[in-house]
């Protein structure tokens, strides 16, 4: 959208256009009416996307609280840094895998649905639960809404075999300038048992490109980092239709010593949704690659709907997913509405009883030693006035967690 409130078509036009001079719209013809009043829409939206109200064409049936399992679904990738003896090139397996996850969480649903649809929004205390068996051992994934004003997501994927665990939580804040630009806030955190060392992983900055024509995507934009305990900052830069190659979705990254980023170890350039080469940066040789093509995803084990707990994601939502898959919108308002009024009725018995909902998996904490230890070098703030709050994993609970997960 221009500074003047308009959708960006490239061409001068307005939002009143679907389609661009270079691409066809993919708006179906009976919703051209509709996308053409959601775009106008988003020029004056608050920035909470869960209140944005999209076509039904452009609904997912997948909840925002499934989006946690995109950061393992290359369990070897994920468990591979815990065998490695070398700090600075454990360092650099845990960029490795870092980049590895971005074509799963950011073009993915993309690739699969032909365009970026509009998630679920999760309920509090949503929970998504599974495991990947492969050659890595097993892989478990527990993901919790602990917020639902402002909407936060926590999770924890953790891999016993090689004492690796990931934790985490994010929340999304959007603007709108040319279009649906978000800022992602939150972190996650790497541990690796065996050398007692974390990672603190910043999220980048994205925002959707191809809303004239009907079919969204996602682009990085801006810079992140992963900074760790044994002293190395990795750095990546994001940029769309890249200063370097042209191509979209590139970046380049480097890995350095803390504090100086003039004297990389190694270096990484390349598009996130393909294949790329780590090389080292003194000598420019090849010491590493990722090719999403040949490093075949595993796939995410999830009990059964039927065993499913009634909190947990697919469970939940089933109704509604198997309406909005049908495009019948009026049975789809109709079980969001369910949904939302049980969500209703426990906030008022929880106010009345002078209590809060108790989170499965998480608790919320005033401090992060972790996260304050790290963040300095990279300029990262907590914003826990953003997320409701710090939010942890908590093993305890999660040693304890059985069904029934809905408290009376
Ligand atoms: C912005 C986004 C919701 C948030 C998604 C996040 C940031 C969630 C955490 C994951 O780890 C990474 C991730 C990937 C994609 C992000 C989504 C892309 C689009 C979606 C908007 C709410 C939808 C906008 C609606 C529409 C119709 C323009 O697609």
């Amino acid at each position: 959208m221009a500074s003047n409130g308009k959708l960006n078509n490239g061409n001068g036009g307005s939002c009143d256009n679907t389609a661009t001079k270079n691409g066809a719209s993919a708006v179906p013809s009976q919703s051209k009416g509709s996308w053409t009043s959601f775009l106008k829409s988003i020029a004056s939206f608050n920035g909470d996307l869960s209140s944005m109200t999209a076509p039904p064409f452009i609904l997912s049936t997948t909840s925002l609280v499934e989006y946690s399992s995109y950061w393992a679904e290359h369990p070897a990738v994920f468990v591979a840094p815990a065998s490695e003896q070398d700090p600075a090139k454990r360092a650099m397996l845990v960029l490795k895998w870092f980049l590895s996850t971005l074509k799963q969480q950011y073009s993915s649903r993309n690739e699969k649905l032909g365009s970026e649809k509009k998630p679920l929004n999760p309920f509090l205390g949503e929970l998504f639960l599974g495991r990947w068996e492969d050659e890595a051992g097993t892989t478990q994934l527990v993901s919790e809404q602990v917020s639902h004003h402002p909407p936060v997501t926590g999770y924890c994927i953790w891999n016993s075999k090689h004492g690796i665990r990931l934790e985490g939580y994010n929340a999304q804040k959007a603007s709108f300038s040319s279009t649906i630009n978000v800022k992602q806030i939150g972190h996650a955190i790497l541990h690796i048992d065996a050398f007692k060392e974390d990672y603190l992983i910043t999220l980048p900055s994205l925002h959707i490109e191809g809303l004239i024509t009907g079919s969204p995507y996602v682009e990085l934009n801006k810079t992140s980092y992963i900074q760790s305990s044994t002293g190395y900052t990795a750095k990546i830069d994001y940029s769309g239709k890249g200063w370097l190659s042209g191509k979209k979705n590139s970046f380049t990254a480097s890995l350095y010593p803390e504090g100086r980023e003039k004297e990389p170890i190694y270096a990484i350039s390349g598009q996130w949704t393909g294949s790329f080469t780590i090389c080292e940066a003194k000598t420019k040789k090849v010491v590493d690659s990722f090719n999403p093509d040949v490093t075949k995803t595993t796939p995410l084990t999830v009990a059964p709907i039927e065993q499913q707990d009634e909190m947990e994601s697919r469970r939940a939502w089933q109704k509604v997913a198997q309406a909005i898959s049908q495009g019948n919108m009026d049975t789809t308002s109709y079980e969001k509405t369910i949904i939302e009024n049980q969500q209703r009725e426990m906030r008022k018995k929880e106010k009345e009883e002078g209590r809060e909902w108790e989170r499965r998996f998480f608790n919320r904490v005033e401090t992060h030693p972790v996260f304050e230890a790290l963040s300095k070098t990279i300029g990262e703030s907590i914003n826990d006035n953003l997320t409701n709050g710090i939010w942890v994993f908590d093993l305890e609970k999660a040693r304890n967690a059985q069904p029934p997960f809905r408290q009376q």
